[in-house]
This record gives structure tokens, sequence and C-alpha cells, in this order.
């Protein structure tokens, strides 16, 4: 079988166009969503436009026994993965530390950083095996840099940010590539699920400039799997040309 990626949040932006540009350049695609409608239309979507093989896994990576379950019940064809991007994630709420919700917290604790170690603890073994693989984490700059009323989702982004070390440092023994790639503003349905559905409150957090799309970032992860064999791109930060650190952005450029 050709080369096999995993790639968690499948079902809509950053994931979804990952999905896209390396199945264009030929690699098999595990999707990795909650939302099975999505799923079953990505797949289709795959496999007719680029010829490749899909599996799409029906899971929450929050819940650890279903992280699991999932990765180890794959058939053994499809555990020969060589690329993990670890992208599923989210904001829950903008609001100062005072005034934040402990669900909110716990949803961005459990998703961004203890499904990311979920899923890459159970993945890495196949990797250790045949002492190859590459892991690619989707952190952000509210990773490098604190916004206000980031609090709790910066956090998470640090310790993606920290974590993504941390595996270089760990895996490297196995030959194993760990990049981060840390976006400034992406428009996908992120600030959506932040504000709870409020398309109006969303919307305006990319008015007055160009944000990046997710199709920008999909480009980033093919540049970065695609480097040869003795380059490990370790860290990336990009920005949208009119943003110039977490909280700044130049509206008055358009
Ligand atoms: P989207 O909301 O468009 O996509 C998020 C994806 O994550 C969806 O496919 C969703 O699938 C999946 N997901 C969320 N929770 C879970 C879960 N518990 N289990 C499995 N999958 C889950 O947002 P983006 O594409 O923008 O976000 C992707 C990543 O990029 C995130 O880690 C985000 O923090 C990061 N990022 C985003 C930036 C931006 O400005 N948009 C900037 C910097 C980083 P489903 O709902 O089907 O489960
Ligand atoms: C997502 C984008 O602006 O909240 O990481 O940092 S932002």
């Amino acid at each position: 079988m050709s080369q096999i990626a995993l790639i968690t949040g499948g079902t809509s932006g950053i994931g979804l166009e990952t999905a896209k540009v390396l199945a264009s350049i030929g690699y098999n695609i595990i999707i990795v969503g909650r939302r099975e409608d999505r799923l079953i239309k990505v797949s289709n979507e795959l496999i007719n436009s680029y010829k490749v093989k899909v599996k799409y896994l029906v899971l929450d990576i929050r819940d650890r026994e279903s992280v699991s379950n999932s990765i180890s019940s794959l058939p053994d064809e499809w555990k020969n993965i060589d690329v993990l991007v670890n992208n599923a994630g989210l904001a829950v709420g903008l609001n100062s530390f005072d005034k934040g919700e402990f669900e909110d917290w716990e949803r961005m604790i459990d998703t961004n950083i203890k499904g990311l170690i979920y899923v890459t603890k159970f993945v890495v073994p196949f990797m250790i095996s045949k002492k190859r693989g590459h892991i690619i984490n989707i952190g952000s700059i509210a990773g490098k840099q604190e916004y206000l009323n980031g609090n709790i989702y910066c956090a998470t982004k640090h310790a993606v940010d920290s974590l993504s070390r941390s595996m270089l440092l760990d895996l490297n023994q196995y030959n194993i590539k760990v990049s981060q790639i840390s976006p400034g503003a992406v428009e996908t349905e992120f600030s959506i699920v932040r504000f709870k559905g409020d398309e109006s409150k969303a919307n305006s957090v990319y008015n007055g400039f160009t944000p990046l799309s997710a199709e920008d970032i999909a480009n980033i992860v093919k540049f970065v799997v695609s480097a040869p064999e003795h380059v490990n791109i370790s860290d990336i930060v990009v920005l949208p040309t009119a943003q110039s650190s977490a909280s700044t952005i130049n509206k008055k450029l358009e």
C-alpha cells in the first residue's frame, strides 16, 4: 500500500483540507472525527477525486478507551501509519479568567491536550516498530504568546508546543520526525465553535483583513511531509500578513 496519513479532525477546516492535499499527492488517508455524516462525505470525495484508499474512524479523541479500541482494531495494513497529523482541537469561549466556565475549560484541555496525547500514544508503537514515522502537531500562535481572554485555550496550545519538543526529544531514537505548525487566524469553523454557534460574532473575527485559509495550512503540511528523509522541519509559525502577534491584527490594511 502507498503511504498512510492519519488526520484527526478531518471533518472540517484545516484537517479536511489537509486530507485533500495529502490524498492529492498519493497518501491513503485515515480521517478521524465525531460527525459520521461528514466523515462519509469526505471519504467519498477523497476516493472519487484522488483514487486513494480511505478509512474513517468515528471517534471522540477525549475518550481514551475508544481511541485505543479504534486504533487497535484497524486492519493490519492500515496500522502502517507513516504520518500522524494531530489537528483536532477547539477553543470554547473567550472570557477573562474570572468569568470562564469549567465545562468550557475541560472541553479544551480534554481535546487539545489529552486527546492529542491519547492518539499519539496509540499510533507511535506502529512507527517505532518500523523505525520511521512523522508526527505533525497543529499548534497555534496562541501556543507561543498569550492574548487577552485566551487563558485556557492559550495554555492548551502552550502544552502542544511543549509536547512537540518533548516528542521530538523522546522519539528521535526511533527515527520519528516531529513537527509543529502554529498558525495565526485561519478562517474555518473554529470561531463558530468558540462562540457556540453565534455566526455574527464568529464572522467579525475575520472582518477587515484577509485571514489564512485552511488550504494555506494544508499546503504547509504538504511541504513539511515532503522534505527529504534527512530534513525535519520542526517548528513553523505562520500568520496572515495583517497579523503581527497573537493579539495584533491590522484591520486598517483593507
Ligand atoms: P474546525 O472547527 O473547522 O475543525 C476542528 C476539527 O476538530 C473538526 O474536524 C472536528 O470534528 C474535530 N474535533 C473537535 N473535537 C474533537 C474530538 N473531541 N474528537 C475528534 N475530533 C474532534 O477548526 P480548525 O480547522 O480551525 O481547527 C483545527 C486545529 O487548528 C485546532 O487544533 C485549532 O486549535 C488549530 N488552529 C486553528 C486556528 C484558526 O484560526 N482556525 C489557528 C491556529 C490553530 P468533529 O466535530 O466532527 O469531531
Ligand atoms: C486559533 C487562533 O487567534 O485564537 O489558535 O490564536 S487564535
